[in-house]
Formats: C-alpha cells, sequence, structure tokens
C-alpha cells in the first residue's frame, strides 16, 4: 500500500460534506472519474457531520475509492480510520503525536501536515510517510489555516535532504499547480478547486493534467 506512494498522491482531493454543494458521494465519483489517486474523508467545519452519521459518509466514500482503486486516508481520527478500514491516517500539527498514532496504525500510511521545514524535519524523524505542506495560497476553506508559505517552503524542505513524498496543499487550482509541483511537491492535495468546481471531473482532469505535465517533462 505504502509502494508508489509518491505516484499515488498525485491528486489528492480531500473533503467533507461542509465542502460540498451537491451530495458528497456524487462529488466524489465524478473526481474519480476525473482522475484523482488519493482522497482524504476530512469532515470538518460548519454544518460536519458527527458520530454515526460521519461514520455512514465515511464508510459509503470508502466503498467508493476501494472500488476504483484510490487511496483512502482519514483527517485526524484514528478510531474512524480502523473503522472505515482507511489505508492511512492524516495529521496536524495539533493533533495527538506520529509516535502515539504510529502504534495504532503500524502498517498505514501516516501522513503529516507541515508549516516549515522544522516541523517537516521532525515529522520525517517521527516516521511520517508523507508530508501535507502549506498553505501554498490563500484558502477560504480551513478558516484556522497558518500564514501563507508559498511553494517555496516546499524547495526549502527539498534543500534540507528530505525526500519523502510531499504535496502541496491550500488555495491551489489549475492556475497554480505547476508552480507547487515545480517547487519539489510529488503532487497537489486540493479541496474547494474540485469540491466546488461547476464539474468535478473536469477540476480534477485539468489539475491532474497539469500534474502529470509537469512530471513527465
Ligand atoms: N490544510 C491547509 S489549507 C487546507 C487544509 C485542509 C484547506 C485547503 O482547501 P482549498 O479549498 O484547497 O484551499
Ligand atoms: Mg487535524
Amino acid at each position: 500500500m505504502k509502494s508508489k506512494l509518491k505516484e499515488r498522491l498525485k491528486l489528492y482531493f480531500v473533503m467533507g460534506s461542509p465542502n460540498c454543494v451537491k451530495d458528497p458521494l456524487i462529488v466524489l465519483h465524478e473526481a474519480i472519474v476525473g482522475g484523482i489517486t488519493a482522497f482524504q474523508f476530512r469532515e470538518k467545519g460548519k454544518g460536519a457531520l458527527t458520530g454515526q452519521d460521519a461514520i455512514y459518509l465515511g464508510s459509503e466514500l470508502r466503498k467508493l475509492c476501494k472500488a476504483h482503486d484510490v487511496l483512502f486516508i482519514v483527517n485526524d481520527d484514528v478510531e474512524l480510520a480502523l473503522k472505515l478500514k482507511a489505508d492511512g491516517l492524516h495529521i496536524g500539527q495539533e493533533d495527538d503525536s506520529l509516535l502515539n498514532i504510529r502504534a495504532n496504525m503500524l502498517d498505514k500510511i501516516v501522513g503529516v501536515s507541515a508549516h516549515n521545514v522544522a516541523e517537516a524535519e521532525i515529522a520525517v524523524r517521527n516516521g511520517a510517510d508523507y508530508l501535507g505542506a502549506g498553505p501554498m495560497y490563500t484558502t477560504l476553506t480551513k478558516l484556522d489555516a497558518r500564514e501563507v508559505q508559498g511553494p517555496q517552503m516546499i524547495r526549502e524542505i527539498r534543500q534540507n535532504g528530505i525526500v519523502i513524498p510531499i504535496v502541496g496543499i491550500g488555495g491551489i487550482t489549475a492556475e497554480t499547480a505547476e508552480k507547487v509541483v515545480e517547487s519539489g511537491a510529488d503532487g497537489v492535495a486540493v479541496v474547494s478547486a474540485i469540491s466546488l468546481a461547476a464539474s468535478p471531473q473536469k477540476a480534477a482532469e485539468e489539475i491532474l493534467q497539469i500534474v502529470n505535465n509537469y512530471h513527465t517533462k
């Protein structure tokens, strides 16, 4: 599952019901048809589902990913990740420590959000499988997002010898995706560029093509 992780993180769609206007299952299905390679269930923000409702939606989204061989990662919640038989978990700097989490996720993918080189180095030392680096640009999706770092941050992480997979996150669109991969990211993680697009399929196709074009240049 961890093999070819760089390849599988090319277009990482992050979403929960608060990020959608349409039915999240339809949005995910369209995004999958458009070519997303990974999905993160991130049920957060105003109106987010909790308890059994979150489990139910998560399990339906999980089934879709399974059927289409798309990596399925859960945000923050180890218990939910295990319950949904996710491929992995993504944690932020405010969440439980990677060392604690790893004990429950031995063979699973664990990704960590990093906002600077120091955080990236600690995450790597503690055994992160990939980094979510950001915010790349201004985002309206995460209200408590940290200060914008820009793609330069990824360049600096690479200059510091970090070789694990990295995805940029935060405000990335088809207009900016190339700048992010150019800076050393293996892929891009997006929420609204796909979830709020008139056609999530077309939006995913367009961004994937930009990432692919860059990596085969
Ligand atoms: N972490 C850092 S920025 C962000 C997360 C989850 C939100 C990104 O959303 P969008 O809509 O792609 O800017
Ligand atoms: Mg978190």
